[in-house]
């Protein structure tokens, strides 16, 4: 599905990164709360949200879900959140699932499983089955992540069998050591694949990892696609420079896509394109 509006999500903390390698990573509710209110002001529509613990560490408790979340509605209440059910990297099944009970409007459903640099980010089919029936009871909107062409290729499957609904939201997710690289052929191909297995018939947004955040950003401003940026997949500004915040990273898109004549959806609008 193609249009002039596009769509910026901010994945503002992820689970890879700690206070320590990155002392600018929003952790705490109220790190998170201010780093979603740039971001927001900034020109993103929707937070891609991981929690941590009062440690620090990685989390998918309920109890730390609600916490971040008052604390980013409190300060942006009308922002779309987008809650991680990857979590960290060995988190169980049930512990992915629980903050779901909060009713997101969206949450990601990981379509594989992969090496994730050294680890394995375990991904079975029917754990992607129990996310997707689960977001499908809740009514939240999965955003499909996809990190090599065989998750499109079971994507497809998935609507076939009617576990998942057209047009689905895919989210290519490129440069994970262990997935496909962020470079252009690659997008160029997953995005040929996602024509023949759905026609028009998908919401299509890119987040490069790394040093492709910012090709991949560009690509998909000048192809109709949408971008995810933030501290989660890319801790650069460029080369040797690090970034000094989420909002800094959204607002590097939002000044190409001016310059390229592309619109940025504000949060209404995207809940429109989204059917939220
Ligand atoms: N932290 C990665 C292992 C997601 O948010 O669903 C998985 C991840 C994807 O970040
Ligand atoms: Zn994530």
């Amino acid at each position: 599905m193609s249009t002039d509006q596009l769509i910026i999500t901010c994945a503002i903390t992820g689970a890879e990164i700690s206070k320590k390698d990155f002392p600018a990573l929003p952790v705490t509710p109220a790190e998170q709360a201010q780093a979603a209110k740039e971001a927001v002001a900034a020109g993103a529509s929707i937070i891609h949200l991981h929690v941590r613990d009062d440690q620090g560490k990685p989390s998918q408790a309920l109890a730390d879900f609600k916490n971040a979340v008052d604390a980013i509605k409190a300060a942006v209440p009308d922002v779309i959140m987008q809650f991680s059910t990857g979590g960290a990297v060995g988190e169980s099944l049930q512990n992915r699932l629980a903050p779901l009970s909060l009713q997101p409007e969206m949450a990601s459903l990981n379509m594989g499983s992969m090496n994730f640099g050294e680890e394995l980010f375990q991904n079975l089919p029917s754990d992607i089955r129990a996310f997707a029936a689960e977001m499908q009871k809740q009514s939240i909107l999965p955003e499909l992540e996809v990190y090599d062409a065989g998750m499109l290729e079971y994507a497809a499957k998935l609507v076939q069998q009617n576990v998942l609904q057209l047009p689905v939201h895919i989210q290519f997710v490129l440069g994970v050591p262990g997935g496909m690289s962020g470079e252009l052929k690659n997008l160029v191909f997953l995005l040929d694949r996602a024509h023949d297995l759905f026609a028009a018939d998908f919401h299509w947004g890119v987040a490069g990892i790394g040093r492709y955040q910012l090709p991949m950003a560009t690509h998909a401003i000048n192809s109709g696609g949408h971008v995810r940026v933030g501290l989660e997949d890319n801790i650069y500004f460029r080369k040797g420079e690090k970034a000094k915040s989420n909002a800094q990273l959204v607002e590097r898109v939002v000044q190409i896509a001016n310059e390229c004549e592309r619109k940025v959806a504000t949060v209404a609008q995207t809940r429109q394109l989204l059917g939220l």
